[in-house]
């Protein structure tokens, strides 16, 4: 029973840390497009990185108009 514990223990860590570490060249281009600067790139904020703007839709996945940094970095560059 405890080994179980610790085995759950293990898993939920591993996932936060994935969540928490995005590469860092992506943490870059989300911060250079974010130029407000408030966490999320905005269409209008997308649009001087192509790759972005043509991603912008299928990566808004909560279709709220912007991207935030766990949308923005499962866009494939
Ligand atoms: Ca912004
Ligand atoms: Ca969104």
């Amino acid at each position: 029973m405890k080994a179980m514990v610790i085995l759950v223990a293990a898993a939920l860590g591993a996932c936060s840390t994935m969540e928490r570490e995005a590469p860092p060249d992506v943490v870059r281009a989300f911060r250079a497009l974010d130029r407000n600067g408030d966490g999320y790139i905005t269409r209008d904020e997308a649009r001087s990185d192509d790759t972005v703007a043509r991603a912008f839709d299928l990566a808004d996945r909560n279709g709220d108009g912007k991207l935030d940094p766990g949308e923005f970095r499962l866009i494939p560059r």
